[in-house]
């Protein structure tokens, strides 16, 4: 590194203490800390409203002009957010000077989110682990002394080798998830590493797969409409997501498709910032959205707005499904989702008469204990309206992954797995696997535990368990890290990883179609690695001698673009470098009327949903922690806590930048002015939020918008060690899992709240 390199890695991050003595002299900081701040300015659209966009004649050829005489150079935004920005960054003498959101793409369209305009203070940040390093004194406290690459792999293989031989090599589990979703960096080569060692398989669940394992019941498969064609439908229905925080890039073709006179809605228990200008916004009880289709589909069919011939010819089940909604009456599912009468009805109506239409299912709604029996009652919707399969901008969009065109299993030595059996461990029970509360960790226990692209002792559920599961003296922990997160405070070894500025790849957003080249900014500081480089280095020094552990990140890109989507449609690696993005073609979502399902047709009726304990067609079932749900427990903590993402956080990341922690302030629980009275707490005041899980210490907003009484909320996910009691949202939220393929369940927690 040069000096001027090392002069600039000063940024350091503010310790509460210190932040709290800086917002005594600073008025603006002490705003967020008093949690004065106006509700409104809380939801809004987080970027600027006057967002640019481009015309089509633009896509590619806006001439791009350095501001300075540096180097323009491209990258792709590869946090875990649908958007995938491009990234344009320039370079001067070695070092990051400018960064902005690249022109020409239709998506990003010239502007990052306000969260990554920082990203220079994150590449620059003072505290990036730059060397390998090795734990000193007691675990979680951080201390730690600078070692050797060399001395850093000889401990991992020796410790490594010395657990198998003990247990043999499913003591040895990886924790990974969405710190970079590049291909070759994250769902790529660090795989090789574990499929050839034959580790404990890791079960990725913690974001959509409740909503994933849904949507096939009704479809067969998931194959949703592009972000763009929200701009040209009539009516958009924002159920249970949070666009203008977690992919503010497609807010502009929402509102769009207002400017063009059609209608939009929102079904949430929070007022977002899509609220602020739909026509509609249902305030709906938390877990209810069950009840609501169903209530919807019974309106539909009673007042003969379904689209009978669409159903005739590509659905079974209509009859069972006339049958089950009738039950849905509108004054019960009022009842159930607190939403009157008028507005389902009103509702009902337009989704019965106006199209096209689009549903946006969230993935947060889906974070609840019956998450998968929402997703499946929603999907039924287009169906009964007939909106699938018939145009480009008509009938839903969930994650859309499915779409993906380079191949990153073709990368994870699937072929060196030697038992296809071997033990594969949820990653919502983290805590429980770690401290033998599992049968399968408690007859094999994980005694190594490789972390990369996580941060799993602020992410991950039930944090008390997680913490005594890492402070385990037996367990031998390596991080891979970009910072000194919590959880990088608890690695016996920390491997310094590098940022995206540093090193190739090549990332697709799962809301879209667009492909794009990452390439280095700058040379990896101080002596950091690819992920890729990380885990090919420990296969070698494992004594590994297979060619994929010598793969280069090139070779490693072009290996997962040798499929038939790619090579039909001539986007070669040299393409999408010289390029920097390339959107890829697909036909109209279900346009060939082809469903996967054991029937061949849109099942509205499902006997694989009968056999795998669910209802048929779908029904409303109570949140495990709610009124109906768990009377007992409600009478202990009756607020409905809820803990989605903020727009000034990815996960948890950005928490340590000083700017944004000081913009954030100390984490706040958003609670209804009535339950704060009768609880007499004021706005700004402390306040414990407990449940038998635990109590972390919160600041009191008032609202009476942004969630309606009996339920809470407060934003995922900052950092323990950062904030005030050391522990943070996620030490209080349930490791239970979902109704459908084990998923998270971030928002089924009963609380009570003191002063
Ligand atoms: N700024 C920012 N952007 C992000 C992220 C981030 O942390 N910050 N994270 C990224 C990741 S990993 C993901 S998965 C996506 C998530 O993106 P979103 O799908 O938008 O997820 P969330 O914000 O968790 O939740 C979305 C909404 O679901 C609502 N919700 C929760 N329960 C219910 C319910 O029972 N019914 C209804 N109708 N609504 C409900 C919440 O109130 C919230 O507004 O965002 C990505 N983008
Ligand atoms: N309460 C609550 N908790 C939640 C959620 C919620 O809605 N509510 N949402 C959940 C969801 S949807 C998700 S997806 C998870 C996200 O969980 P994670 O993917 O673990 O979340 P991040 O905060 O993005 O943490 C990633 C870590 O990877 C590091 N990193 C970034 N780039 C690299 C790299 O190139 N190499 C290496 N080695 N490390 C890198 C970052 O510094 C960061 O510490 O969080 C979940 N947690
Ligand atoms: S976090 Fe999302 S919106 Fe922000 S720059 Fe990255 S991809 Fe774009
Ligand atoms: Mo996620």
């Amino acid at each position: 590194m040069t000096d001027k390199i090392k002069d600039l890695l000063t940024t350091k991050v503010i310790s509460r203490r210190s932040f709290l003595k800086s917002s005594v002299v600073s008025g603006i900081a002490l705003l967020g800390l008093t949690g004065c701040v106006n509700e409104e300015e809380e939801i809004s659209v987080e970027v600027i409203t006057e967002e640019p966009s481009i015309t089509k004649e633009e896509t590619h050829t806006k001439t791009i002009v350095p501001r300075e005489k540096g180097t323009i150079s491209h990258q792709v935004c590869p946090r875990n957010c649908g958007d995938t920005c491009s990234i344009l960054s320039e370079v001067k003498d070695g070092i990051i000077t400018h960064i902005s959101g690249e022109p020409t793409n239709p998506i990003t369209a010239g502007s990052l989110c306000a969260k990554m305009n920082h990203y220079l203070s994150w590449v620059y940040h003072a505290d990036r682990i730059l060397y390998p390093m090795k734990r000193v004194g007691t675990k979680g406290k951080g201390n730690f002394e600078q070692i050797t690459w060399d001395e850093a792999l000889d401990i991992i293989v020796a410790k490594t080798k010395q657990s198998i031989d003990k247990y043999g090599p499913e003591t040895v589990w990886k924790y990974y998830f969405s710190g970079t979703l590049g291909f070759v960096h994250n769902k790529g080569l660090p795989h090789a590493f574990f499929n050839k060692l034959g580790a404990s398989d890791f079960d990725a669940t913690v974001c959509s797969a409740t909503g994933v394992a849904a949507i096939p019941y009704t479809f067969g498969k998931d194959r949703g409409v592009e972000p763009e064609e929200f701009a040209n439908t009539k009516l958009y229905v924002s159920w249970g997501a949070n666009e203008a925080a977690t992919c503010v890039h497609v807010v502009k073709f929402i509102k769009q498709c207002k400017e063009n006179g059609g209608k939009v809605i929102v079904i949430n228990p929070i007022r977002t910032g899509v609220a602020t200008f739909a026509n509609e916004f249902m305030q709906i009880e938390p877990g209810t959205d069950a009840a609501l289709a169903l209530g919807v589909i019974n309106y539909l069919i009673e007042n003969n707005l379904q689209d009978q011939s669409f159903i005739d010819k590509y659905t079974i089940g209509f009859k069972e499904l006339k049958t089950t909604a009738k039950e849905y009456t509108l004054d019960k599912t009022s009842a159930i989702t607190g939403i009157s009468v008028k507005q389902i009805e009103k509702f009902a109506k337009m989704y019965g008469e106006i199209k096209p239409s689009i549903i946006k299912i969230g993935v947060g709604m889906q974070r609840n204990s019956n998450g998968g029996s929402i997703v499946r009652a929603i999907t039924l919707l287009p169906v009964v309206v007939g909106t699938v399969g018939v145009a480009a901008n008509s009938g839903y969009m969930y994650s859309n992954s499915i779409y993906s065109a380079p191949n990153p299993n073709l990368i994870q030595g699937k072929e060196l797995v030697e038992n296809p059996n071997r033990r594969k461990i949820n990653m919502n029970e983290l805590g429980k696997a770690l401290t033998g509360g599992l049968d399968t960790t408690k007859e094999l226990p994980i005694t190594t535990l490789m972390v990369f692209n996580s941060n799993p002792m602020v992410i991950t559920q039930h944090g008390k368990l997680v913490r005594e599961g890492l402070e385990r003296e037996d367990l031998f922990t390596v991080v891979a890290e970009i910072f000194r997160t919590d959880t990088a405070d608890y690695a016996d070894i920390l491997l310094p990883a590098t940022t995206f500025f540093e090193c190739e790849d090549i990332n697709q957003n799962y809301s879209g179609l667009y492909l794009r080249h990452n390439e280095p900014a700058i040379e990896p500081l101080g002596e950091c690695k690819s992920n890729g480089e990380i885990f090919n280095a420990i296969a070698k020094k494992m004594g590994y001698t297979e060619h994929i552990f010598d793969l280069t990140t090139v070779e490693a890109i072009k290996a997962t673009m040798q499929t038939e989507t790619l090579i039909s449609q001539g986007i070669t690696y040299d393409v999408l470098k010289e390029k920097h993005w390339v959107k890829i073609h697909i036909d109209i979502p279900f346009g060939d009327k082809e469903f996967p399902t054991p029937s061949g047709k849109i099942e509205l009726y499902s006997e694989k949903l009968k056999e795998a304990g669910f209802h048929p067609v779908a029904e409303y079932v109570p949140t495990a922690e709610s009124k109906d749900g768990s009377p007992d427990l409600f009478k202990k903590y009756p607020l409905t806590l809820m803990t989605p993402h903020t727009k000034n956080l990815i996960n948890s990341q950005m928490y340590n930048i000083p700017q944004i922690k000081e913009l954030m302030g100390e984490p706040v629980l958003y609670i209804h002015r009535d339950d704060a009275l009768e609880r007499g707490i004021m706005d700004g005041d402390k306040i414990n939020v407990l449940n038998d899980r635990g109590t972390i210490v919160l600041t009191a907003k008032l609202t009476s918008t942004i969630t309606k009484k009996g339920t809470v909320l407060s934003y995922s996910c900052p950092w323990p060690k950062l904030v005030e009691g050391g522990k943070s949202v996620n030490e209080i939220t349930s490791d239970r899992l979902s109704d459908m393929a084990g998923g998270s369940t971030y928002h089924t927690n009963l609380v009570e709240v003191t002063k």
